[in-house]
């Protein structure tokens, strides 16, 4: 098993000259600082980091900080006073001066009990808080009221320092403090889908961030940035590249870039990992072969991993998309997925890295249902992984659709740790214009039980590990970053890249509480706004479900680009490509049988899911034609003939979308002018393409159900036609 990443940390910090490291340090400062001067005023920029001074009376429920103790003898200890500092200074108006021991009332005493003597009597309070874990505590310091930020390693300590601004942040009482938090996962990853050429596959947030060109002679500003809003929320590692690998960068010339990025990562506790592809022996090796099992390739990858480590000593790992959409894998030569993971695995182990291999795979032959692929292939294999690969697999079974049941791996592979894969960035949703909060979406998966141990047996414990046992553990999210000043295409998107580091952090925590605090650092703290923008963003996820994909409808979205509706969408290299092969209307219904008299996917899951989600009567109506294909008269549980509840579902979500701009117009004055304008103009583009999904969607399942439409729902305005006959040659974000 892997060593603890922190201790890793200070060996390699200890190796380093000394005069490097206080360059190192400076460095980190001196970005760190130039943070905190705003280009552009309210631009989203800042992120939920912005540190407004607070208004009274939330002010009044913040014990004013005196003094600041914390040490700053590593580049951890560095950030974690600086962000204090700047924390503090920004929300209560001065910096608290820096003290070294608590002189009078009121000091902030931050640090481990080898950093700050002071906290050593919380030593056997920090039991089982691990290396990332953290206290923070209202206590008596030498006589005088203190609040102390205490964690075992550096780097707790850096978190607890977030979570104590949170707490200033959100308004929240501090003056009798008494909490404790470590992650529930270790591995809090993202995802970057990004190419060499900066192109970002399915990014809506502009270019990559990484300026591959420049590294590493050019460290932009915005990489200490990134990392400090990672920190923020404990993201603990990012693989750089997509995973349609380019291998080009394994090689020496962009390794010195990854070096250079992972060494401003370094002090917020982030570690890099790349996507590998795994012809890469062949490609840039010069191999006849990538056959998992062949020596020479073997050797290949281990003087690779050697290559990289002596470079970057707390290299992450690899992410490997194999057999998958033409990429290579182990089975063109006949290998299984564990073979391919293994032989990866072997390579990293001496250096304590790990590999996430993906379970995102289908062959090139079809199968009958492309839902049941992965558990097909993956399932056999079960306990043939080595101890540093993790499966990778999303959270549905067909590809991060509006709504998916969870995917039938978790919890059917108990001796495999399984990741859980988000899609953070809105491929499928959107893009970057629709206003869709994925926390509840999340939430739903990890709540949702696969009665794989009884009754219980959450996604949730699945990769927390509570439920197998299962180590290490992990979580991905790709990443919906871009080279936008905003960084995430609109600023409504940064609450889902803070939402899923919440909820990476904690897998079981609340979406509405994770929105309202995001809410509250993000634009105000006044109820007047927090409460309508969370119901707002709480209700978004199935609005946007009810006019996309109504009822477990899915894979709809228009060829190539996915932007806009293309339920008419067929022919092509393959069936399981298009729409037609996942809605399967014919004039007697529409819906994919996946029960046993179809593709019989429902057996994938645990019995008792299974029974439910095959059963007509008991299956949840929002995945009825995810499981059923049902006739266009079959009475849904409104009362309503199945044609007419799928308009009424149309309608109902067009609907939702025309009351969040009303909520957000009377918002008006609340929020600062140049946010607001943008966020109603988006509103606005999503209002016409609600519309347009709903228009363009009826317009074509009316020829297969051939019935009017119900009293009180207008008829599409266009015929099928027009909608079929729109093209989008620049949607971005395609794949290339
Ligand atoms: C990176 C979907 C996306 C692809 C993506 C793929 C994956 O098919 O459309 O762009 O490729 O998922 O997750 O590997």
């Amino acid at each position: 098993m892997r060593r603890a990443c922190g201790s890793r940390i200070a060996t390699w910090a200890g190796r380093r000259p000394g005069w490097r490291r206080a360059g190192v340090l400076a460095a980190v400062l001196a970005l760190a600082a130039a943070w905190a001067i705003p280009a552009v005023a309210e631009d989203g920029h800042a992120l939920w980091l912005r540190y407004q001074p607070l208004a009274e009376p939330a002010r009044g429920s913040a014990a004013p900080v005196t003094a600041l103790v914390a040490a700053a003898a590593t580049p951890i200890q560095a950030v974690a006073r600086q962000e204090l500092l700047r924390g503090l200074g920004g929300l209560l108006g001065t910096a608290p001066p820096l003290a070294d021991a608590v002189a009078r009332p009121g000091a902030l005493v931050v640090g481990t009990p080898e950093s700050v003597p002071a906290l050593a009597r919380l030593r056997p309070a920090l039991e089982g808080l691990g290396r990332e874990g953290y206290l923070i505590r209202s206590l008596e310091i030498d006589g005088h009221p203190a609040t102390a930020i205490v964690a075992n390693q550096d780097i707790g300590a850096l978190y607890g320092a977030f979570h104590y601004l949170r707490l200033l942040q959100t308004g929240a009482p501090v003056d009798a403090l008494d909490l404790r938090s470590a992650p529930k996962l270790q591995l809090r990853v993202l995802n970057h889908w990004d190419n060499l050429d900066r192109h970002v596959e399915r990014g809506y947030a502009g270019q990559s961030i990484w300026d591959w060109h420049r590294l590493p002679g050019w460290i932009e500003p915005r990489y200490t940035d990134y990392a400090r809003a990672n920190a923020s929320i404990g993201i603990n590692g990012t693989v750089l590249n997509n995973v349609n690998a380019n291998a080009l960068v394994l090689t020496p010339m962009y390794l010195e870039k990854v070096a250079a990025l992972a060494e401003v990562f370094r002090p917020w506790g982030i570690r890099v990992y790349l996507s590998a592809r795994f012809s890469a022996p062949v490609e840039i090796g010069g191999l006849a072969t990538a056959d998992p099992l062949d020596p020479a390739v073997r050797r290949w990858w281990r003087a690779k991993a050697d290559q990289i480590y002596a470079r970057i000593p707390d290299f992450g790992g690899f992410l490997v998309k194999a057999n998958s959409e033409g990429q290579p894998g182990p089975q063109d030569y006949g290998r299984s997925h564990a073979d391919g993971a293994n032989m990866l695995a072997e390579a990293l182990a001496p250096h304590e890295g790990v590999v996430m291999w993906r379970a995102f795979v289908y062959s090139d032959e079809e199968p009958d249902d492309r839902a049941k692929q992965a558990y097909t292939e993956f399932v056999p294999h079960d306990g043939e992984f080595a101890d540093n690969v993790l499966v990778q697999v999303k959270n549905g079974a067909i590809d991060f659709q509006p709504r998916e049941p969870f995917h039938p791996l978790f919890g059917a592979m108990p001796q495999t740790p399984l990741m859980m894969e988000f899609q953070i960035t809105k491929e499928y949703l959107g893009f970057a214009t629709h206003l869709v909060y994925l926390g509840p979406m999340w939430e739903e998966v990890l709540r949702a039980d696969t009665h794989a141990e009884g009754e219980g047996s959450t996604v949730a414990k699945v990769i927390d590990g509570s439920l197998h046992g299962q180590r290490p553990t992990g979580i991905a999210g790709v990443a919906n970053i871009g080279s936008d000043r905003n960084w995430s295409g609109s600023h409504f998107d940064q609450a889902n890249w803070y939402a899923y580091g919440r909820l990476a952090w904690d897998p079981h925590a609340s979406a509405r509480e994770i929105a309202a605090d995001w809410v509250r650092m993000t634009f105000s703290r006044d109820p007047a706004v927090v409460e309508p923008v969370v119901d707002m963003m709480m209700a978004s996820h199935q609005a946007v479900v009810d006019y996309m994909t109504p009822l477990g409808l899915h894979h709809l979205m228009g060829r190539g680009h996915h932007y806009g509706p293309g339920p008419w969408v067929e022919g092509g290299p393959r069936a399981d490509w298009t729409s037609v092969y996942f809605h399967r209307a014919s004039r007697d219904g529409i819906g994919f049988d996946r029960t046993a008299t179809g593709s019989d996917a429902v057996s994938q899951y645990a019995p008792p899911v299974a029974r439910q989600f095959g059963d007509l009567e008991r299956v949840p109506e929002d995945f009825l034609l995810w499981f059923h294909h049902v006739p266009w008269d079959y009475r849904t549980r409104s009362g309503r003939p199945l044609w007419d509840e799928l308009v009424h579902r149309y309608d109902r979500g067009v609907a939702a979308v025309r009351e969040m701009r009303a909520t957000w117009d009377g918002l008006e004055g609340r929020i600062d002018p140049e946010r607001h304008a943008q966020v109603a103009a988006f509103l606005a583009i999503q209002e016409q393409e609600a519309q347009w999904w709903r228009d363009a969607s009826i317009a074509y399942f009316q020829t297969f159900a051939q019935r009017p439409l119900p009293d009180g729902h207008a008829p599409p305005p266009q015929p099928l036609e027009h909608y079929q006959a729109l093209e989008f040659p620049h949607a971005p974000g395609d794949g290339r």
